[in-house]
């Protein structure tokens, strides 16, 4: 993006990393000789691919603004991920240089050299602001952010600076973003809710991000007893472990915290199903009426509950301005009647261009030019609910979409597993926990300390496992697969 950056007001707080703040001037200036070392003396990088394992800090919004005013495709990686699965993101997305920190290097530089990727601290690359940036076209290619489905490996969506640029003004819009808004910003930045709905929206706005690279409660509540921010964007997951902590606390402390929430604007759930007693609990401890919201990795936001207006719980509200939305049953057909569940597909300039590398999953995923989402919901009374997948093989932990296959693929390496089926299994934490349903090989035996020593470094710790069963057999159909549904009843 050319100007992604607020330019109104240079002496505005953008950014809080530890106890340090950045100018919105002072990050343009950073930002400009950033990409003026990865242009190194040429004009454009022609949609190059740059992957960056920064953590979250001004280091990261350096990084990502950098590639995208030097005309690269900016690439962020997890920072929990294994070697095997960034290996995975720089090949198929063909990466051909690495962005990193002092504190992340070592993590990456093997991969690096076995792979002959050049890797460069951030703060070694920048230079003298370049004397001319490119002129970036809006259909060009901005991001690739990785996303599991229904394929066992995950695949890199394609965003364009037009799909970037509508995503955020969307939401500034929706949600009345404003330039003294101040967030916290504790999401993983390798996915949209944490890069575009809280740090794009914010720094496109002009506002202030207090950028955390770990979630850590206690630090988190006692800034919010200080009133120090206005809007607040979590995962239920959040919201569940906000709720048990305030509830343990002692009341006169617990009290300042829910009071900081109570004073801020606007408290946003999504990325995963909300459930009422999680909304009704945030309400009676904080008074805040959760802003329920829907979206994907492929599309942005799509359906929100009203800012000004009725938030109703259990439900993702109505469509964003410029989304449209259809409701397809299973023969195919447009659903026209209320309470009637379909498939959600989207139309909306906000849906990103394509799955790198991969025009067969590409086409496959839209219908007569809607994407198909895979989410099943239903209209009723003026607001969509969303009722659930049409894949078992998804299972959403903690906002992170896992594939099902991907943990299976990985445990069929088990030299004691002759079978597996992965199932996700209702939790109130996670909302669905991985459970593993396991047949193992002659007399072998496994519990689920031995199976999750084992995933170390091969999965991301939030996909192992973290329940399971032994079985003699995986129960199948008369076609010989795994019947994933019947497994759950197992836990
Ligand atoms: C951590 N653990 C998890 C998860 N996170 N297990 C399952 N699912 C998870 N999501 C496990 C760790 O492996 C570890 O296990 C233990 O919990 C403690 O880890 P820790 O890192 O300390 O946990 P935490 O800091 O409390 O993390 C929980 C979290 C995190 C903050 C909720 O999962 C998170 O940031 N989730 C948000 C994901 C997100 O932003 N998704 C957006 C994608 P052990 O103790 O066994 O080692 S969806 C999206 O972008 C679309 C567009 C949308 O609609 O928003
Ligand atoms: P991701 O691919 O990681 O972007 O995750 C997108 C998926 O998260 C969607 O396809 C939905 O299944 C799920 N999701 C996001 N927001 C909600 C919500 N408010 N309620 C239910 N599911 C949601």
């Amino acid at each position: 993006m050319r100007s992604a950056l607020n330019e109104t007001s240079p002496e505005n707080i953008a950014l809080m990393d530890g106890d340090v703040h950045f100018t919105y001037g002072e990050l343009a200036r950073r930002i400009d000789r950033m990409a003026g070392g990865l242009l190194a003396g040429s004009r454009d990088l022609y949609e190059k691919r740059v992957a960056f394992l920064v953590p979250a800090s001004v280091d990261y919004v350096i990084a990502l603004h950098g590639v995208w005013r030097a005309g690269g495709i900016a690439i962020p990686l997890n920072v929990a991920s294994t070697e095997p699965e960034w290996e995975h993101c720089l090949t198929s997305a063909g990466v051909t240089q690495l962005l990193t920190t002092e504190a992340t290097r070592g993590s990456i530089q093997r991969l690096c050299d076995r792979l002959s990727i050049p890797l460069a601290l951030v703060h070694e690359v920048a230079t003298d602001p370049p004397a001319a940036l490119p002129d970036l076209a809006p259909e060009r290619g901005a991001m690739i952010v990785f996303t599991s489905g229904t394929t066992s490996k995950p695949k890199g969506v394609v965003t364009t600076h037009s799909n970037i640029a509508a995503q955020i003004n969307t939401l500034i819009d929706a949600w009345a973003w404003q330039s003294d808004d101040v967030i916290p910003l504790f999401l993983p930045l390798h996915h949209v809710h944490g890069i575009i709905n809280v740090l794009s929206c914010a720094l496109w706005a002009g506002a202030t991000v207090h950028m955390m690279p770990k979630l850590d409660l206690g630090r988190l509540c006692d800034q919010v007893a200080n009133n120090v921010f206005t809007v607040f964007m979590a995962v239920p997951t959040i919201f569940v472990k906000l709720i048990d902590y305030l509830e343990a606390l002692e009341d006169e402390r617990s009290e300042l915290i829910c009071e900081g929430f109570s004073n801020m604007r606007l408290n946003v759930s999504g990325s995963a199903a909300c459930p009422i007693e999680v909304f009704e609990g945030w309400r009676r401890l904080t008074g805040q009426v959760l802003l329920e919201r829907y979206g994907m990795t492929e599309i942005g936001m799509a359906l929100s509950n009203p800012y000004v207006g009725e938030r109703r719980p259990g439900y993702v509200g109505q469509p964003l301005p410029d989304v449209s939305v259809q409701l397809i049953d299973e023969a195919g057909a447009l659903v026209t009647e209320e309470e009637m569940p379909g498939e959600i597909r989207i139309k909306s300039p906000t849906v990103f261009r394509e799955y790198w590398g991969d025009a067969e999953a590409t086409t496959s995923s839209f219908k007569d030019g809607w994407f198909c989402t895979g989410d099943i919901a239903v209209f009723e009374d003026g607001y969509y609910r969303i009722m659930g997948r049409s894949s078992v093989d998804i299972i959403k932990s903690g906002g992170y979409k896992l594939s099902a296959l991907e943990i299976e693929n990985k445990l069929l390496a088990h030299p004691d597993v002759a079978e597996v089926a992965v199932v996700g299994v209702a939790d109130r934490t996670w909302g669905e926990a991985v459970a593993a349903v396991v047949v193992l090989k002659g007399n072998a035996g496994m519990t689920v300390a031995s199976l999750k020593a084992w995933c170390d470094g091969e999965l991301s710790p939030y996909k192992i496992p973290k329940q399971l069963k032994v079985v003699d057999e995986l129960p199948r159909n008369a076609m010989g697969k795994v019947t994933k549904p019947s497994l759950k009843t197992l836990f």
